[in-house]
């Protein structure tokens, strides 16, 4: 054969995956799940946990961008319970989103189907349990998403993968912290630090990771704790920064990174010291008395214990800010895109509307209650998508009771569904302004944005001037610093109900969080998957007629 013939054959083999490829469905994932109490010792004291299958944290979903993922979920608490995917985009599917806007919650002893597809995303997510204060009980696990087979990496396979969830840990249990936070008490300080469920390994322990000298190893680094940022670090080994929130970043290298609450971070470690253990260690940030976790990490062969100096943290505000700003998109790197508008250049699009949210604390009838711009949400027992969808959102909720610039300080706050609307396909700038004197981490579930700016004090439109308009690292979770603002951008091209909140997570409980329903007026099937068949029902929806369908 000619090579001419040869990359004739090559090219139709190409065309013909690419063919079969676009018309076969997607592969799918099955999981069956059942969630329970168990009982775990990081403290040496027994603490209840929220365990997925036996298993806390719960199973890792492995799979591909795309992928059909179908999980049953059953339900053996005594309460009811959801599972979220956090910055899985749901793309035309807030159905699947479990959310309490989203979904009627899974009662005990009843299970759900979800089915969902990591829509042309990769990355590092995790799920975790979206009513209440849940999440303090654990419920929460991995998910990996791989780039497809003909999508090229911007770095080689790692010998191994690993996942490392960090936390703050409270070891109280999510109902008696529920109890405390409605009487109007604070979260008082959290018991420590887990990683991946443990707390602190001693010389000695078992190891959690094995490294080969000479490999390369990623690990998914995701910070699903309750409030504290926590910094993390691998004695003796540097980080080489990959993959922010699913998008891959320019590969700098690092001592350590801060992880601010909702966050995922991917690093390469190469195994290149000497053959040892050595300490992987999570430790808080910003609070007078550091807590620190370390797990170990053993070179295979080797039976030399780590030694017991760990590295130091980063001490400073400023650190993490620059940090920050150190963090740039690869614009080369081809990678599933999920918005190509939104994407490519959006320092160029021009904004149609700035939404500024700014974060209070207040008492309502004596009682603690965070609030966004003077609204303190709370979550109707009718999930507002389905509310909306059966035509009954009037009883339930008012749009837009907030406007786009935050009321004037003092303002009374009123305790009620925060939902507003933004218009299908627009590009939006929102400013988040936190003028109280902790750090705050924000999500917006369905969506990726553009943090494309942040300073101290208030925002002014002059500090567009400071932007990042070409490379800002697209993620779902940003954080703002103490008496600072973040400003990001992005297109609302997802219809749905998505969720944008503070991941401190009794400010989250307590109110400081909405809901934007984002609709496509044509109720069209391009824009909008159909209500699924096996969605459960709940409140005034139970026995409504079902709307006429997308078509
Ligand atoms: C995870 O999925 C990827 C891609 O399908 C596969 O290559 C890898 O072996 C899987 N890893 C595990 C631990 O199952
Ligand atoms: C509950 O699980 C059964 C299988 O055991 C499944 O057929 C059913 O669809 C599930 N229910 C929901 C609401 O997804
Ligand atoms: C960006 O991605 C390209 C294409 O995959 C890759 O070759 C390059 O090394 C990456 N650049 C950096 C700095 O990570
Ligand atoms: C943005 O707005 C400017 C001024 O209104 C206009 O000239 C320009 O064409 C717009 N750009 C796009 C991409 O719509
Ligand atoms: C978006 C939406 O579905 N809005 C509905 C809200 O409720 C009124 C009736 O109260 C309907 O007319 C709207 O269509």
């Amino acid at each position: 054969m000619s090579s001419m013939d040869k990359s004739g054959v090559t090219l139709a083999v190409l065309l013909f995956i690419a063919f079969f490829s676009a018309g076969a469905e997607d592969p799918y994932l099955y999981f069956t799940w059942t969630v329970s109490y168990g009982t775990i010792f990081p403290f040496g004291v027994p603490q209840q946990v929220i365990m997925i299958n036996n298993q806390f944290p719960g199973p890792v979903i492995n799979c591909t961008s795309n992928n059909n993922i179908v999980v049953n979920v059953f339900n053996q608490l005594d309460e009811p319970f959801l599972l979220s995917w956090n910055g899985i985009q749901q793309r035309k599917n807030s159905w699947q989103d479990g959310m309490p806007g989203t979904n009627c919650p899974i009662p005990p002893g009843q299970n759900f189907t979800y089915h969902w597809q990591p829509k042309d995303q990769i990355g590092s997510f995790y799920y975790y349990p979206s009513i209440g204060m849940q999440k303090a009980a654990g419920g929460y696990g991995p998910i990996r998403v791989h780039s497809r087979l003909l999508i090229p990496v911007p770095f080689d396979p790692p010998a191994d993968e690993f996942d490392v969830l960090i936390s703050d840990w409270y070891g109280i249990s999510h109902k008696t912290l529920t109890r405390l936070l409605d009487s109007g008490r604070h979260l008082t300080r959290a018991r420590g630090v887990l990683i991946n469920g443990g707390a602190s390994a001693k010389l000695g322990d078992a190891p959690m990771f094995f490294l080969e000298a000479g490999k390369v190893y990623r690990f998914r680094v995701c910070n699903v704790g309750l409030k504290a940022s926590l910094n993390f670090r691998i004695q003796g080994h540097t980080l080489k920064l990959v993959e922010i929130d699913g998008s891959h970043t320019m590969q700098n290298v690092y001592d350590s990174l801060d992880v601010h609450a909702g966050q995922c971070y991917s690093v390469l470690v190469t195994a290149d010291q000497s053959p040892r253990d050595y300490f992987l260690v999570a430790s808080t940030r910003f609070q007078k008395t550091v807590q620190t976790a370390t797990a170990i990490i053993r070179y295979s062969g080797s039976s030399v214990p780590a030694t017991p100096d760990l590295p130091p943290a980063p001490t400073t505000w400023a650190w993490s800010l620059n940090q920050w700003r150190s963090f740039r998109w690869n614009l080369t790197a081809s990678a599933a895109r999920p918005n190509p508008q939104g994407s490519y250049h959006y320092g160029q699009i021009n904004i149609t509307r700035t939404i500024k949210l700014a974060s209070s604390t207040s008492a309502v009838d004596g009682k603690l209650r965070f609030a966004l711009n003077g609204v303190s949400h709370t979550d109707p027992t009718v999930p507002l998508k389905l509310a909306e969808y059966f035509g009954i959102n009037g009883t339930v909720f008012k749009y837009n009771l907030i406007t786009d610039e935050p009321p004037a300080t003092g303002t009374a706050v009123t305790i009620a569904p925060n939902v507003i609307t933004a218009e299908f396909r627009t590009f939006i700038e929102i400013i988040l302004e936190n003028p109280e004197k902790s750090v705050q981490s924000y999500h917006l579930n369905g969506y990726s944005f553009f943090p494309t700016g942040m300073g101290p004090g208030c925002w002014t439109p002059e500090n567009r001037k400071t932007y990042n308009l070409l490379d800002a690292v697209s993620r779902h979770t940003i954080q703002v610093y103490p008496r600072s603002w973040t400003a990001i951008m992005l297109t609302f091209d997802n219809a749905g109900m998505w969720n944008l909140r503070s991941e401190i997570w009794d400010r989250r409980y307590l109110g400081q969080q909405l809901y934007i329903s984002v609709l496509s007026p044509e109720r069209s099937l391009r824009d909008e998957y159909n209500l699924p068949e096996n969605a459960l029902r709940c409140g005034t929806i139970t026995d409504l007629p079902l709307p006429p369908p997308y078509s």
